[in-house]
């Protein structure tokens, strides 16, 4: 009997050790899949672009405010985009909208007060979304206190600013420039102040005169901004124009003409090569001093607008281990590798998306930008037939994906009349140049319903009008729908936290002149094949005969293009990988496991 007692005993020893070291692996294992997710915020997310002018009007003034946004974020959250970067905010006489900023801690009051700020930052926060706010360090506008004081020569302020003795005087007795450098927006990038009898230098417009970063209080200046808006919460930056940080400090010498055979405009940007005055070596210094303040914060991201034709040059501020910069510079490969439909093959998209990974640094992390500002919209630029497939690509893609406002439902541009005309650059050309430079087309109000002004505003006029599709295309509409981009776009949203494509692998199955295709995998999850159609005809194809590796007799519809009414492909039918129908323009989510 003592034996078989002791056995009892011994057997729930045991069970008691069995039960112990499961409750170990388990807590162990959740510590474990825990860390796994900690990715950083911006990695896990979609970055949504407000045009804060455009977005949501609250007051009835006719243009956008931060109340207005705050009255969206059911939206934002809804859509699935995570993370929310507003375009400048900040108080500005409106010469550049916005990025002419007159005092960089301030709200602009046409967009509201601070609380208002305050109150959309909490707005976002209880909903899970995060705030980023455009950073415009190069230059401030003319109009700010320490322009103005600095044009008096008022300490210490004199040296916040680039300023130069004129080179001479020419026989009216007009000073002359110290030298040939120009203006983004076209002319002299020196301007004449008959207060200080000096020129000051703007890479800009005049009304947005350059900081002087080789002046220290410059400099902290500069930080206590970052550290300002930091205190209030936002979780990081979009930098705007960094590449034009700093110019050399002898400003004896001239640009050598860049011979681009697109322009002899000789007061054109374009017309010099702009070794002294872009990406020189300080600029790096710099934008490392404002990562070391941005990482005595948690979890922030400093995201990068550098637009440059040499790749080399934009890959350089994801900075290194022993310098780190930004957690990455904007990749505008997809918006400056094709500017029309013509331009988009299968094996071009291919090309464009090696371009930006073969050229990354180790371990950094990649992000795909379609449109912004200051380009035309997608629809606009490639057929509206391509809009579903393009937002595939770039929310399946490994990688932050940049998403425009109105770009989910497919905005288009809208055509704006000489007299509606608002951007300084076209009002720069007059009305026979105006078209080929105005970016008013992509910065219409944003289209929420088929009321009068599309539901933008509660007055009766907009800043800039509203596009005449919109009793057809608006989010209202798209909402209602039984399939629309809309639809699309927060499905994709959804998708993209799953496994396959937080953690997947990727490959190019099938690339030819019309078909791209893009393959995410991950052992033990759903695969995941997006096939797009990118010329203007339908086509079917054989994916099996062009593959480049294994694909499965068969694969379920999970997505597909608007455009897209065949009963062969309705979401959840199986179809033969032998023949693929795709509209012109299509893009096909499929996904079979192995
Ligand atoms: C900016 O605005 C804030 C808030 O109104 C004010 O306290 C500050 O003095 C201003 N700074 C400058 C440089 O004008
Ligand atoms: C412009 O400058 C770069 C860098 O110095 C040089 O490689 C290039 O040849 C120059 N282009 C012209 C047309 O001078
Ligand atoms: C890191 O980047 C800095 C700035 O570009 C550069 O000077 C340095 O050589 C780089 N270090 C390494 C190890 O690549
Ligand atoms: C498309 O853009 C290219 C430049 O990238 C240009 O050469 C071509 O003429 C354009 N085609 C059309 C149809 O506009
Ligand atoms: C894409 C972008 O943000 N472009 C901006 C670059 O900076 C200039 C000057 O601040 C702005 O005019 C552009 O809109
Ligand atoms: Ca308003
Ligand atoms: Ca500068």
């Amino acid at each position: 009997m003592p034996n078989k007692k002791c056995l009892v005993f011994f057997f729930f020893l045991f069970f008691l050790v069995i039960i112990g070291v499961i409750v170990i692996c388990l807590i162990a294992k959740d510590g474990i899949k825990h860390k796994e997710t900690e990715s950083p915020f911006w990695q896990r997310t979609i970055v949504y672009q407000v045009y804060p002018r455009s977005f949501c009007d609250h007051d009835g003034d006719g243009t956008g405010d931060l109340q207005g946004i705050l009255s969206k974020a059911d939206y934002l959250k809804e859509l699935g985009v995570g993370t929310v970067w507003l375009s400048p905010i900040f108080s500005s006489p409106m010469a550049d909208f916005g990025y002419d900023v007159a005092n960089f801690t301030a709200i602009e009051p046409l967009f509201g007060t601070m609380d208002d700020f305050d109150a959309l930052r909490a707005a976002l926060h209880d909903r899970g979304l995060r705030l980023v706010l455009d950073f415009v360090p190069n230059h401030s506008s003319d109009e700010h206190e320490w322009f103005v004081k600095s044009r008096r020569k008022e300490e210490p302020y004199a040296d916040y600013y680039i300023w130069a003795d004129p080179k001479g005087f020419d026989e009216e007795g007009q000073p002359i420039p110290p030298n040939n450098w120009l203006s983004v927006f076209r002319g002299p990038a020196w301007t004449w102040a008959e207060e200080r009898q000096q020129f000051y230098f703007h890479q800009f417009l005049a009304k947005q005169p350059d900081l002087n970063y080789r002046n220290e209080r410059v400099r902290d200046e500069m930080k206590q901004v970052l550290r300002f808006w930091l205190d209030r919460g936002v979780d990081g930056f979009r930098v705007d124009a960094v590449k034009f940080l700093f110019e050399v400090e002898d400003i004896s010498q001239d640009e050598s003409v860049a011979n681009d055979p697109e322009t002899d405009d000789p007061l054109d940007y374009y017309y010099l090569n702009h070794t002294l005055t872009t990406n020189q070596p300080e600029t790096l210094e710099v934008v490392n001093e404002w990562r070391d303040i941005l990482d005595q914060y948690s979890d922030r991201v400093m995201m990068a607008e550098v637009y440059d034709d040499d790749i080399r040059q934009v890959m350089k501020y994801y900075g290194n281990d022993s310098v780190p910069l930004a957690d990455f510079p904007f990749n505008f490969l997809l918006i400056d590798s094709f500017r029309n439909r013509s331009d988009l093959s299968g094996a071009a998209l291919k090309d464009a998306l090696d371009l930006w990974m073969d050229n990354m640094p180790e371990g950094k992390w990649p992000n795909w930008v379609l449109g912004n500002h200051d380009n035309g919209r997608v629809g606009s630029r490639f057929g509206e037939d391509l809009i579903d497939a393009l937002n595939m690509l770039v929310l399946l893609l490994p990688g932050t994906p940049v998403t425009y406002y109105g770009e989910e439902i497919g905005m288009l541009n809208t055509f704006i009349s000489w007299e509606d005309t608002q951007d300084p650059q076209a009002c720069n050309h007059g009305l026979d140049g105006y078209e080929d430079y105005s970016r008013d087309p992509e910065r219409t109000p944003m289209q929420w319903d088929n009321s009068t002004l599309a539901g933008f505003t509660t007055g009766n006029s907009t800043w800039l009008p509203v596009n005449d599709n919109f009793k057809d295309l608006n989010v209202k509409a798209q909402q209602h729908a039984e399939k629309s981009h809309l639809k699309i776009y927060e499905e994709l949203a959804r998708l993209r936290e799953e496994e396959t494509f937080t953690k997947g692998h990727t490959a190019y199955p099938v690339i030819s002149n019309e078909v791209f295709s893009l393959l995410r995998y991950l052992e033990g999850y759903e695969s995941y094949l997006l096939v797009m159609n990118t010329s203007e005809e339908e086509l079917e194809v054989d994916l099996h005969q062009h593959a480049n590796m294994e694909l499965p007799p068969t694969a379920e519809v999970v997505l597909r293009s608007v455009t897209d009414t065949a009963e062969a492909t309705v979401p959840g039918s199986e179809i033969h990988l032998s023949e693929v129908k795709l509209a012109a323009g299509e893009g096909l989510l499929l996904t079979f496991s192995e």
